[in-house]
C-alpha cells in the first residue's frame, strides 16, 4: 500500500474494525411460556412471518429456535420433575392410559423441559409474559432461574391490548414485586415495542445497540441517531481540553469509529471490495478540516475558547454523523446519495463507484 494510503490504515485500522465487528455481534434470549407471544414479537420486529404463530399455543415444538440476534426459547409451564409438582398445579392427565397421546409425546419428552444449564448464553434476556395469565407459578420459577444467571433481564408484559388501561398498573405491580424492569407491550400491534422495550434493552445492555440496529430494520435509524449522539458527546468532552491540537488524534479516532459503526449498522463493512475506504477518508477530511481550524482558533482564548472548542467539536461531529447516517439510509434504499461530498468526489478518477453501487442506485 502506497504512502497515500497510510492515512487509510490509521483511520480504517484493523483494530477499530475488529472492535466494531465484536460490537456487531450479540445475542438476546427471547424466552417465555408457550403462547406468551415470542413468535409474535419476533415477527413484528422483523415485519415478516418468520416464526410461526400458534393459535393452539399448547402445540409442542423444539424448545429453542435461533434466529440471528434472537434465540426464541419455549419454557414449559411445568417443573422439571413431576414429583415436585405441588397442589397449585394440576397433575398431567392420562389419555386412555397413555400420557399426552394426542400430541404423540411420551412422558419423558412431554414433561421434561430443557434443564437450566441448557439455556443458551445471551447478553440479555427478554422474558415474555402473557398479561392475561399474569405471574403464574411456572413463570415465576423460570424468572428465578433466568434471573439467577446474572444476565440483564427485562420482562415484556404482552397482550396488553386485552387489558384495560394498557396494562400500566399490572406492569408497575410486577416491577415492584420482581425488581426488574417490566414493559407493557402488545406484540400483535407493536404497542410500546420500539418506544419502550428496545430502549430499555439498550439501557440495560448498551453493547446491544449496534446488533439490535443491524437486526431490527425498524430500529436502525434510532440506533444510528443514538450512536451519533454518543460520539458527539464524547467528542465534545474531548474537545474541551485546552492544549491546541492535542485532541486531534482522539477526535479522529472517535470520528472513524462512528463511521465504521454506522457502516456496520447498515451492513456496509469497510474494507470490502469497492468498499468504504474512500468514503471514510472523505467524511473525515471534509467534515473535520473546517471544524478543527475553528476549534484551534477558539483555543487561543482561555475558558470561553475551551468551551467553544468543545461545542464545535461535538456539534461538528454531530453534523457529520447525521450526514453519514442519511447517506447510508439513502444508499440502502438504492437512491443517489444526498451527501454533497460524495457527489463532489464521485468525479474523481479513482472513485470506483460503479463497482460498489447497487443496480438501481446506478440507474437513478
Ligand atoms: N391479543 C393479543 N394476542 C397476542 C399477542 N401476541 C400474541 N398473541 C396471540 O397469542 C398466541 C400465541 O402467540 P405466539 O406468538 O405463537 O406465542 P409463542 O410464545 O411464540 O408460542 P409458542 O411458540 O407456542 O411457545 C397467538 O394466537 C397470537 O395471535 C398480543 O399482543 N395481543
Ligand atoms: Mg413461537
Amino acid at each position: 500500500m502506497g504512502r497515500k494510503y497510510e492515512i487509510l490504515r490509521l483511520l480504517d485500522g484493523s483494530e477499530t474494525q475488529a472492535a466494531v465487528q465484536r460490537e456487531s455481534r450479540g445475542r438476546i434470549l427471547l424466552a417465555g411460556l408457550e403462547g406468551a407471544g415470542k413468535s409474535s414479537l419476533y415477527n413484528w420486529l422483523h415485519a415478516c412471518e418468520v416464526s410461526p404463530v400458534d393459535v393452539m399455543a399448547e402445540t409442542r415444538k423444539p424448545a429453542e429456535e435461533v434466529l440471528g440476534l434472537f434465540t426464541l426459547l419455549d419454557l414449559p409451564e411445568q417443573d422439571e420433575s413431576p414429583t415436585r409438582w405441588s397442589s397449585y398445579e394440576p397433575a398431567p392427565t392420562m389419555e386412555g392410559g397413555h400420557w399426552g397421546t394426542e400430541y404423540g409425546y411420551s412422558p419423558d419428552s412431554y414433561w421434561h423441559p430443557p434443564p437450566s444449564s441448557l439455556i443458551p448464553e445471551a447478553e440479555l434476556v427478554i422474558l415474555v409474559v402473557d398479561a392475561e395469565m399474569g405471574l403464574t407459578p411456572g413463570v415465576f420459577r423460570w424468572f428465578c432461574r433466568l434471573h439467577a444467571r446474572g444476565q440483564p433481564l427485562v420482562i415484556a408484559l404482552n397482550k396488553i391490548d386485552c387489558l384495560d388501561a394498557g396494562g400500566v398498573a399490572q406492569a408497575q405491580a410486577l416491577e415492584q414485586r420482581l425488581a426488574v424492569p417490566v414493559v407493557p407491550i402488545s406484540a400483535r400491534e407493536g404497542t410500546n415495542v420500539l418506544e419502550q422495550l428496545l430502549p430499555q434493552v439498550v439501557s440495560l445492555c448498551p453493547s446491544l445497540l449496534l446488533p439490535l440496529g443491524r437486526d431490527v430494520p425498524l430500529f436502525r435509524a434510532a440506533a444510528g441517531r443514538a450512536l451519533v449522539r454518543q460520539a458527539a458527546l464524547t467528542c465534545g468532552l474531548v474537545g474541551i481540553e485546552p492544549v491546541p491540537l492535542l485532541d486531534v488524534p482522539f477526535q479522529l479516532a472517535i470520528e472513524a469509529r462512528l463511521i465504521l459503526q454506522l457502516a456496520a449498522l447498515y451492513g456496509r463493512p469497510p474494507g470490502e471490495r469497492g468498499g468504504l475506504r474512500q468514503e471514510i477518508v472523505i467524511a473525515l477530511l471534509v467534515g473535520v478540516s473546517l471544524r478543527y481550524a475553528s476549534q484551534q482558533l477558539a483555543k487561543l482564548a482561555p475558558m470561553v475558547g475551551w468551551l467553544l472548542s468543545g461545542l464545535l467539536s461535538g456539534g461538528g461531529l454531530w453534523v457529520m454523523g447525521w450526514l453519514t447516517l442519511h447517506y447510508f439510509e439513502w444508499y440502502g434504499r438504492g437512491k443517489p446519495a444526498l451527501w454533497a461530498g460524495r457527489r463532489t468526489f464521485a468525479a474523481l478518477p479513482r472513485w470506483r463507484r460503479s463497482e460498489e453501487q447497487p443496480e438501481e442506485a446506478r440507474e437513478a
